[in-house]
């Protein structure tokens, strides 16, 4: 069946307001999957109980891409007469009050390259079921509010598809006729059809256990291909570390005899959660020092771990309906986060999250598909799984956090799991559950979830005698569909930094509360003021600590004063904003002059106080010296300049290192010095702080030398890779050798030639635009792995912004070409490439009209999915 023909009528937008409970449950349903080489055959048998008066008839959801082999009622055809099928449902006239539902489907892997429902990738079949897969296999009622008990049976060729896997525990296996044979799975545990999931193929296996605090024995299955099966082991490590975590922190367990992942190369996200069987991207389980980078590790630990404790927030606490989707993935990026901290710095994991909110959310939140955490309207679901949902739903969820405290939290997620465990939950259940643990009166702190927009805060200092008072106003500009916003309830954690360095408290009139050294502040009205009785003179305040609430921060300290932070703050965050600020300040300043004036006594100093700092983390000290990206400049500015930003940015980096090389030659040496390789803390901070000192040798007169031996004696993919993104970004003599070896030595392996095309995506030299064109025709591209196409086209148009933004408009017509050729094949896919071009709002003409031109081209697009033109219509709005 041709997939594009099938195309369906346009789909309707669905609103949160006409939610409407299922007229019916399902005790149990009965899968039988026969895979065939070119189809594959899916028998269901469900047990319905219809509630009330539903007028007799049942509407099943359904898909274009199968077909309809029976229908049956308690093992009766249904006549033709009696029930309607058009590309998206299945009507069936009139049913009885309980009935068994029989329907046998077809469907076609192999020629799915949605990578939507049942698909085949790298020579296996798996499936993708979130959010609305499971139609696309049969017909069912495919929304998260309809839980059943699954058991599955599965039936395929022995000698291709050694490997049968579905979710829950393994109940039975055999031989069949022809060399076929089978396995059947029985999950006892309630779940939505999203959480479905079948893997059959032939795949090697690392297998461990792990023992819970109540003492079940649960197998640990990794399932890669042959070739991958000694990159496994840091995934297994993480997963065993996570399910600690989880009973330590929450007293949560596993609840199954067997944990099974399954790692694939063609997927359109990181990882599914589906229960007892995770379906994961291989760039988040593959992992070896030759292969993957230290911040591929973190990764790899972080999406082991979210996936694996959305067993408790998504799959025993499921959503409603996809409006409450945050409910699950803000709560379980907070938990991952968290996590993540606990196992390796949490200073620089707050600082790294932090970066990526502002870096992708906040340009969300500012542009024409901005919508709430809680949206209230979509018209394609897959188009909701945003940044805004997850990580500023992970910042509701901090905020919460830091609003009750830790104790009333764990309360809080108690109670939360002893209401509604087993059921499909609401983010205002959650809010309730946290509010009835603490006591504490969340009402107006919902307005995060209903609100679009980042808040904007600006802070006023005022001296009364002996006292120091802060005035803050707050207020959040329109954003579609919300012209006007109400005042938030917002924690702002803030400290008193003495004029000798140490921490100072003052007795606070207002709504605050001291503890230890510094104070949460509860921000409730658009002005409010804080009074703080008794502080020194020349005491600094520091605002926002831990970055406690997602909000932009307008404050009055002087340069001096954010140097003097910079340096002596106890909270790691502050210390880093504010050099950012200082930083930041200086550039839009000479972007806004088009100036190219000397450098600044004063950052000069900061930036030699953070090379010779002894007592701070590697890792820390690493980001304290990073100047502000190109992106983060770029958000400072009314309107965008982007070759500005970049000369700006270059020139400072190059002054600064000019100003220190000695130091930062001696530093960067002697971190070289006695570290072999491993994966510890220490080990990987000190990494991170040489490569960051090797961006500013790239910019010094003997840098050329210093980079090239450190490509050439790397024996781990990230001193390699730090090496290679500055050869790619040079006119070193041996850029292109180098390259074209890099390529030769890796391309069997596909995550790093991943590497190897977003490397040169990323290059800021002006013939990027021409070589990133020139690479979609190389051998190794391709249209229909999503990975491939986010480390050229996304790591370009997402991360490249100077190369990005030239002048021709040939990035924005290079993108648009994309989104229509990726469309034809993935529209999942296609549509999470939209973005960069609806944030013409902030450029001026030509851009702003080529970029509009570029969209408008997408719309012309024959057979355009419902995901792209959604994102499309929205961005030229
Ligand atoms: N829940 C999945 C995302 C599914 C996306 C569907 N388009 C991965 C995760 O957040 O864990
Ligand atoms: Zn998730």
């Amino acid at each position: 069946m041709d997939v594009r023909s099938a195309a369906s009528a346009p789909k309707q937008e669905i609103r949160l307001e006409d939610y409407k409970a299922p007229v019916f449950t399902i005790d149990k349903i009965d899968l039988t999957f026969r895979l065939h080489d070119d189809h594959a055959e899916v028998e269901a048998r469900s047990l319905f109980k219809m509630h009330g008066d539903a007028g007799g008839a049942l509407q099943l959801d359904g898909g274009p891409f199968m077909d309809l082999l029976a229908l049956e009622i308690d093992g009766q055809p249904v006549p033709a007469d009696q029930f309607v099928k058009s590309a998206d449902f299945l009507q069936i006239r009139a049913v009885p009050k309980t009935f068994e539902l029989g329907i046998i489907t077809k469907v076609y892997p192999k020629q799915n390259t949605r990578l939507e429902g049942l698909y085949f990738s790298g020579g296996n079949f798996c499936t993708q079921c979130e959010a609305e897969g499971f139609r696309h296999i049969t017909y069912f009622p495919d929304r998260p509010d309809v839980l059943t008990r699954y058991m599955v049976r599965v039936e395929a060729d022995k000698e291709s598809c050694p490997v049968l896997l579905s979710n829950g525990n393994p109940k039975e296996s055999g031989d069949l006729e022809n060399g076929r044979h089978f396995a059947v799975w029985d999950d006892p545990h309630l779940k939505p059809s999203y959480l479905f999931a079948l893997v059959a193929g032939d795949l090697a296996c690392q297998s461990d256990s792990f023992r819970t605090a109540s003492g079940r024995h649960v197998e640990l299955n990794i399932f890669v291909a042959e070739r991958d099966l000694d990159k496994c082991d840091y995934a297994m490590q993480s997963l065993k570390r996570a399910m600690v975590w989880d009973e330590e922190e929450y007293g949560l367990e596993y609840d199954l005899d067997v944990y099974n992942i399954v790692a694939v190369s063609d997927f359109n996200m990181g990882a599914m959660e589906n229960k007892g069987l995770n379906v994961f991207n291989t760039k988040y389980v593959l992992a070896s020092p030759e292969t993957a980078t230290d911040a591929d590790f973190d990764h790899v630990e972080g999406v082991i771990g979210h996936e694996y404790f959305h067993n408790w927030t998504g799959n025993r606490v499921t959503c409603r309906d996809w409006f409450q989707l945050s409910l699950k993935e803000g709560l379980t990026v907070f938990r991952d986060q968290e996590f993540s901290s606990d196992m390796t710095s949490r200073a620089v994991k707050r600082l790294d999250d932090v970066r990526v909110l502002r870096m992708l959310q906040y340009p969300e939140d500012a542009g024409p598909l901005a919508h709430p955490v809680r949206p209230e309207k979509y018209i394609e679901i897959n188009n909701f799984y945003t940044t805004t949902v997850y990580n500023k739903g992970a910042e509701v969820i901090r905020m919460m956090h830091c609003i009750i405290g830790p104790e009333a939290f764990r309360k809080g997620m108690d109670l939360y799991f002893e209401r509604h465990d087993g059921q499909a939950a609401t983010c205002e259940d959650f809010a309730t559950a946290m509010e009835d643990a603490s006591g504490v009166d969340l009402k107006q702190f919902r307005l995060w979830y209903s609100q679009a927009g980042t808040p904007k805060v600006v802070v006023r200092r005022e001296r009364d005698g002996e006292d120091l008072i802060l005035t803050f106003e707050q207020s959040c500009g329109a954003s579609p569909g919300q012209a006007l916003k109400l005042p938030y309830h917002m924690p702002v954690r803030v400290g008193l930094i003495g004029p000798n360095g140490g921490d100072v408290k003052g007795e606070i009139e207002g709504d605050g509360v001291w503890s230890s050294s510094e104070c949460v502040l509860h921000l409730r009205n658009a002005r409010q003021s804080f009074r703080f009785r008794n502080v020194p003179e020349g005491t600094v305040p520091s605002i926002l600590r831990g970055f406690s609430a997602p909000v932009v921060l307008d404050h009055d300290l002087s340069d001096d004063e954010l140097a003097f932070l910079a340096v002596q703050d106890s909270d790691a965050f502050v210390r880093w904003e504010a050099s950012q600020d200082l930083f930041s300040r200086h550039l839009v300043k000479q972007v806004e002059t088009n100036g190219v004036g000397h450098l600044p006594e004063l950052l000069q100093q900061v930036f030699v106080g953070h090379l010779e700092d002894k007592d701070t983390d590697p890792a820390l000290i690493a980001e304290l010296l990073a100047l502000p990206s190109e992106i983060a400049l770029g958000q400072k500015l009314d309107v965008l300049m982007p070759e500005r930003v970049h000369v700006a940015r270059e020139a400072l980096a190059k002054a600064l290192a000019g100003a220190s090389s000695e130091k930062i030659i001696a530093l960067y040496h002697s971190l070289t010095a006695g570290h072999g390789y491993t994966l510890d803390q220490s080990a990987k901070a000190a990494r991170r702080l040489r490569n960051m000192l090797l961006t500013y040798i790239a910019l010094l007169p003997d840098g050329e030398a210093i980079i090239q031996a450190h490509y050439a004696q790397a024996d781990n993919m990230t001193d390699c890779m730090a090496a290679l993104t500055l050869i790619a970004h040079s006119d070193f003599a041996f850029r292109d050798q180098t390259l074209a070896d890099f390529y030769s030595k890796w391309q069997k392996n596909d995550l790093v030639i991943d590497k190897w095309f977003a490397v040169q995506a990323q290059s800021k030299r002006p013939d990027t635009v021409a070589r990133v064109r020139a690479l979609t025709e190389h051998e190794a591209f391709t249209f229909n792995n999503p990975n491939r196409l986010r480390s050229l086209i996304s790591t370009y148009s997402m991360l490249n912004q100077v190369r990005f933004h030239e002048k021709s408009g040939e990035g924005y017509r290079f993108l648009g070409e994309m989104i229509a050729k990726v469309d034809e094949i993935n529209p999942q896919t296609a549509a999470r490439l939209v973005a960069p071009l609806g944030r013409w709002g902030r450029v001026e003409e030509p851009r702003r009209g080529f970029m509009k031109d570029a969209l408008t081209s997408v719309l012309k697009a024959p057979n355009l999915s419902d995901d792209v033109r959604e994102l499309v219509e929205k961005s030229l709005a």
